[in-house]
């Protein structure tokens, strides 16, 4: 079957499961439900979000503790049994969901909050715990999440370091290499790797958590992690506005960075066709008039009135220069929610078109939406739609075409062309979403080939039998 699914791909000399292993699991870890083998209940753990990537694991492990992960990859290990470690599965190029047969480990069960230090606001977690219950829990406490993104209802934290997850505060608050002060991590052999500090300084030696955030699992399970997060702010404000050009809108992204300062909190934009999208297939109404583009722009302080005075000096500034056209403010929770979901519905709502190619890049500002243009005009009708959207605060385009059924004249005229197109500008061909398995074959578009051989020497050293996620991220070294 899997044969069909991967014609050109061969599966890697790993051991094929057995009821002994079933068995073994079972007494690794014990009670109802932690080790699934009916079929129906595993279909959800071998498809993607996406609905493109599917495997055919006969088993799936839920873990609790950071020693049950060890004891399972402990035995994996000997059993030369291949592995792909699961959060929530909302990853977005198949990394996350079997090739072949891969025994999943999930983290589902692994979602206890461990401690928060209220002064320093340094929270310890399971690997397991979903992102907006984590937000949630802190804004109890005045904290924050210095991460947000649209799948927060399902994406576990495990994930979101695994993947190196942007997301729409990136902007303000950086990346996850800044803000995760400690991981702990079970390497391929169920070694225990404990460099789960709270420190904010720590300069002894490597610093080895930053090899695993971004390693999309090929490099260890990551069980815990201790994550500085910043006070919740007092107030946010967001405006949504329309643009008659995408220039404009880097007009206002300069202009808002000075006039908004340290209170900008996110910056998105849209287009018109994303717009579309958004209108037609999930029935949500555009919140102001039509135009070509849309910015969305949050800010966050400690001072509402204050914050409120400068938000609208700037407003006034943007539509009397003419670089806005129409706005519309939400300060209140609801409206801001109805105005943030414009934006995080986005890739829900391209799936009811049927097949999306997805392209996640980094670009500089001035080539950011040629790219768009570019594609429109290459494809011409074959296409239901091309769309652009994205965080132009962090120049991360989401560049998205749709058919109503995959095509693989289609996926021909899109690839290599894409990435060519990105490496030429000097872009990244992942700006977030990481390689997984659709796009690691194209890694040499941003690195070098010496690049990538010390990632290849880096995992046969903590992976030799290659069980972790293979398949995935590395391209082979031969
Ligand atoms: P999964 O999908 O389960 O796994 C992702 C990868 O991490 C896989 O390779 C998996 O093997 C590995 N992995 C998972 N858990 C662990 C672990 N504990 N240890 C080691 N490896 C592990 N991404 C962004 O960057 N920014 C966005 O704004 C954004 N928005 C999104 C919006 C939607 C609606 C969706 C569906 C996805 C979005 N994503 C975004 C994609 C994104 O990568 C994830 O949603 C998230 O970070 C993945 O977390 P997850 O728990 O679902 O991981
Ligand atoms: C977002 O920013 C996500 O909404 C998904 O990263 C991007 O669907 C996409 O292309
Ligand atoms: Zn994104």
């Amino acid at each position: 079957l899997t044969r069909i699914r991967y014609p050109n791909l061969k599966r890697g000399p790993y051991a094929n499961i057995c009821d002994a292993d079933i068995s073994n699991f079972g007494k690794l870890l014990p009670g109802k439900g932690r080790v699934i083998t009916d079929v129906t209940e595993l279909e959800g753990y071998n498809t993607d979000w996406l609905k493109t990537c599917r495997g055919s694991s006969q088993v799936v492990l839920r873990p609790k503790t950071t020693e049950e992960v060890s004891a399972l990859l402990c035995y994996c290990n000997d059993r030369r049994l291949a592995v792909v470690p699961q959060g929530g599965n909302t990853g977005l190029v198949g990394g996350s969901v079997p090739v072949f047969d891969e025994v999943i480990i999930s983290t589902e069960l692994m979602n206890n909050i461990i401690s928060l230090d209220e002064v320093s606001g340094i929270l310890v977690c399971q690997a397991g715990c979903i992102l907006a219950n984590l937000d949630s829990y802190l804004k109890d406490h005045n904290f924050t999440m210095p991460l947000d993104l649209g799948a927060k209802g399902s994406c576990h934290i495990g994930g979101n370091l695994a993947t190196n997850a942007g997301g729409v505060r990136l902007l303000r608050y950086g990346s996850l290499h800044g803000s995760i002060l400690g991981l702990e991590v079970v390497q391929a052999n169920g070694e225990v790797i404990d460099c789960l500090s709270t420190l904010r300084k720590d300069n002894t030696g490597y610093d080895l958590k930053q090899l695993f955030i971004g390693s999309e699992g090929t490099l260890g399970i990551i069980t815990k992690a201790a994550i500085l997060c910043p006070q919740k702010p007092n107030a946010v404000y967001v405006a949504f506005l329309g643009c008659d050009s995408f220039n404009r809108v880097l007009d206002v992204f300069q202009k808002s960075k000075h006039m908004l300062g340290e209170i900008l909190s996110a910056f998105e934009f849209m287009d018109s066709a994303s717009m579309d999208v958004i209108r037609n297939n999930l029935k949500m109404p555009n919140p102001i008039a039509d135009f070509p583009f849309y910015i969305l722009i949050e800010t966050s302080g400690s001072q509402g009135g204050h914050d409120e005075e400068k938000l609208n000096t700037f407003l006034e500034t943007m539509l009397s220069s003419q670089l806005v056209k129409d706005g519309t403010v939400a300060t209140d929770m609801s409206k801001i929610e109805a105005l943030w979901s414009v934006r995080e519905r986005m890739a829900e709502g391209l799936m009811h078109d049927g097949y999306c190619y997805k392209y996640d890049v980094s670009l500089p500002l001035m080539k950011f939406y040629n790219l768009v243009e570019d594609m429109r005009h290459h494809l011409g009708n074959r296409v239901t739609r091309v769309v652009g959207y994205g965080h132009v605060g962090d120049g991360n385009l989401h560049l998205n075409i749709t058919t109503p059924a995959y095509s693989h004249e289609i996926m021909d005229l899109i690839e290599p062309y894409v990435y060519d197109w990105v490496a030429h500008h000097h872009g990244s061909i992942s700006a977030e979403h990481g390689l997984g398995f659709k796009k690691k074959q194209f890694i040499y578009h941003s690195k070098t080939k010496s690049a990538v051989r010390l990632m290849q020497a880096i995992k046969k050293v903590m992976d030799p039998n290659g069980i972790l996620n293979p398949y995935k991220t590395i391209p082979d070294a031969s």
